[in-house]
């Protein structure tokens, strides 16, 4: 189920980028509910206009008429502080139920508005990034997060006021498969002594499920057709959703119960899956949430 979720993610990222490059020239904002609706012409560089006000700031996106790329400016008091790269999109969310917070919204509980900027990077596949700046009277950018193919999404899922951020790590892609195949563990961050940090034990605690559906995945990986030219996808799958879950002596577990290929494979495809595991942005983190695991 979660890699037909990311595919569809994936397919939506795509007709994103679609939508928008046949309709940049309207500057509509029609490509992503999170674009600012209304947009000015301006007079020099063929550029349209999006303002939108906080307090004593003022976030200003620009987007080049020929191609639709975008840039943004905060302005503090009438002075730039920040000045984007130019990207494909720039987003903010300016009416309430989006995947990124209100602009404007204090996300980090120390009661100073902050400010969320989902970027596009634009190309086949990739590339979000996310933004965080502190407008209060001193402006501070807090990160810049980068979430590779796969959107992230803000919410207080612990109910404490801050908000954690839900994404998927996307190591795997095009690993031993197509990108369409390719798993895509869920993680969670947590925003912690002034930085975003893999939230371990959200992580563990987020999909209590999923160890009980361990006998009822070994007799579908095992009958998984693709061992006939292969290893399954859906073997590393399930090992990677137990793995950032905090369980990767029950993922082992089942890959030896659940291969089918011959012997000598199997010891090389643990190697290459380990080698690639250890790639991940967030390494380190999942392997101290797996010292305590089963
Ligand atoms: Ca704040």
């Amino acid at each position: 189920m979660r890699m037909h979720i990311f595919t569809i993610l994936k397919f939506i990222a795509i007709a994103v980028v679609l939508v928008f490059s046949e309709t940049n020239q309207e500057s509509s904002g029609e490509s992503s509910s999170i674009r600012k609706k209304h947009h000015e012409t301006s007079h020099r560089q063929n550029l349209a206009i999006s303002d939108y006000t906080i307090n004593d700031y003022l976030y200003r996106l620009f987007t080049y008429e020929e191609n639709g790329d975008e840039y943004f400016e905060i302005l503090h008091k009438g002075k730039m502080v920040f000045r984007s790269e130019t990207g494909r999109f720039y987003g903010i969310n300016t009416k309430g139920d989006e995947n990124i917070p209100p602009a404007g919204k204090d996300i980090t509980g120390d009661g100073i508005p902050d400010h969320v900027v989902e970027g596009y990077s634009g190309g086949a596949h990739c590339c979000y990034s996310y933004l965080i700046f502190s407008l209060g009277k001193q402006f501070k950018k807090i990160t810049h997060l980068q979430a590779d193919d796969s959107p992230f999404t803000f919410k207080d899922i612990d109910g404490d006021g801050i908000y954690e951020i839900t994404g998927r790590d996307c190591t795997f892609a095009y690993w031993e498969t197509c990108f369409a195949a390719s798993p895509a563990p869920e993680i969670i961050l947590q925003y912690k002594d002034n930085k975003y940090k893999l939230a371990g034990e959200l992580m563990i605690n987020s999909h209590p499920e999923l160890t009980d559906e361990f006998n009822a995945k070994l007799e579908t990986v095992k009958n998984d057709p693709e061992w006939l030219t292969g290893v399954p996808p859906s073997l590393w799958e399930y090992m990677l959703d137990l793995i950032y879950a905090g369980n990767s002596k029950l993922a082992y577990k089942f890959f030896g119960r659940a291969w089918q290929g011959n012997k000598g494979e199997r010891n090389n495809f643990i190697i290459k899956f380990k080698k690639q595991l250890s790639m991940s942005p967030y390494w380190h983190e999942i392997k101290r949430m797996n010292r305590k695991g089963k």
